[in-house]
């Protein structure tokens, strides 16, 4: 890094609100602590099997992906805390709207990692029941779900109910016309929502210094809504911000938004070269400040992190990652015509007109059958 790079990453790491730091010492801060006071060793070690599992199921995503198992994986290394630790912070009556890398979001809400491989594996638009986990399907249009979560919180708030909408969005995000339009919203009507930024630093290959010229955190107060700045790379950090804002969400308080500062260690997705366009000195930078080393610190000062739990947490990851494996590849490739099915409530003439045009299409391609009509049931396999 140049110097005046240097000079302002040291800066926003020093305006960072943190619990622990990247030597595994519990940092005091007033506004965050009573967030996180009764967490005892046990619950962090928690904490800390849940992003050694997801790291563990995000390398087993690119692998599937690098065997032709799924189309395309979207790695999260590096935003463990940030996920697990706001995700950890919700009900589960409160309803999540994320985005395709936050697999790890997925997987605190109890969604079955092969679930999401449906989708990156072609079979299906949606892995899941969306009412069962509370959770919609992952979003790959660039900030819609901020509307969605916007519009599921004055719902929420119609309904007289108190469960909260939690929203994640990209720092690229932030630059989106719907994102700015859902915070507007969310103000207007006080609606019990919380957006949670992941500033992985990068938006495919542009850097956030492109489009924030100041802390994206920075926006929210504009649009009337509190905003705070944490380590995104702090799971303590992260609960206790979140914790914060549904809370405030959830009596009556209206929006808030949260910028989680993090890194994203991987490539953009597996279809990305980071190579490119980034300096590989930032990753030593930021290698430092993992989110599970910390945690790990921690949790050694506490006598908690002993060869039994490290045991556990290897089998935990070991088992989860051989789950996901056996369940991806026996995904089966659902029919040409499920593809018409759940688009629109009601069965319409012009569906039914595309759908009878594509499977006669398809059908050329048909060995003929024994009448010596090609089959028409759109190549089930
Ligand atoms: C509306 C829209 N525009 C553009 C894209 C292409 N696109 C996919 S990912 C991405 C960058 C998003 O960056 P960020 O919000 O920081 O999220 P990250 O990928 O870093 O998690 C873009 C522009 C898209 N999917 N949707
Ligand atoms: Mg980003």
């Amino acid at each position: 890094m140049a110097d005046a790079a240097t000079q302002a990453d040291a800066d926003e790491q020093a305006s960072l609100a943190r619990l622990v730091s990247t030597s595994g010492e519990r940092l005091p801060n007033a506004e965050l602590d009573p967030w996180v006071a009764e967490l005892d060793a046990a619950a962090i070690a928690e904490l800390y099997q849940d992003m050694a599992v997801i790291r563990r199921l995000d390398a087993e995503g690119t692998a599937l992906q690098r065997q032709g198992e799924i189309g395309l994986w979207p790695p999260l290394l590096g935003q463990e805390a940030s996920q697990i630790g706001s995700a950890r912070a919700l009900r589960g009556d409160d309803f999540v709207f994320a985005t395709y890398r936050d697999m790890g979001v997925a997987w605190a809400r109890g969604v079955r990692p092969s679930d999401l491989n449906r989708v990156w594996r072609g079979a299906t638009a949606s892995g899941w029941n969306p009412y069962e986990v509370n959770m919609a399907p992952l979003q790959v249009i660039i900030g819609a779900q901020t509307l969605h979560a916007t519009g599921y919180a004055l719902g929420i708030q119609n309904d007289g109910a108190d469960a909260v909408a939690l929203t994640y969005l990209g720092d690229g995000a932030s630059s989106q016309g719907d994102v700015n339009e859902a915070l507007i919203f969310a103000a207007s009507y006080q609606a019990p929502v919380v957006f949670f930024c992941q500033n992985n630093h990068w938006a495919i290959s542009e850097p956030v210094g492109l489009q924030a010229h100041r802390p994206i955190a920075d926006r929210a107060p504009g649009f009337g809504i509190p905003s705070m700045r944490v380590d995104g790379n702090d799971v303590l950090a992260v609960l206790a911000a979140t914790r914060l804002a549904v809370e405030r969400a959830r009596t009556g308080g209206g929006p808030s938004f949260i910028e989680a500062v993090t890194y994203r260690m991987g490539p953009h997705t597996t279809a990305d070269d980071p190579r490119k366009y980034r300096d590989p000195a930032d990753l030593e930078i930021w290698a430092p400040r993992d989110p599970l080393a910390r945690i790990e610190a921690l949790l050694r000062g506490l006598g908690a992190f002993t060869r039994e739990f490290e045991q556990q947490v290897a089998d935990a990851a070991d088992t989860a990652a051989a789950a996901v494996r056996a369940e991806t590849i026996a995904i089966a490739q659902p029919a040409a015509h499920e593809l018409f099915e759940h688009i629109y409530a009601e069965p319409h003439s012009g569906l039914a007109r595309q759908r009878a045009e594509y499977l006669r299409y398809l059908a050329q391609f048909e060995e003929p059958t024994e009448s010596g009509q090609p089959s028409t049931d759109g190549g089930a396999r």
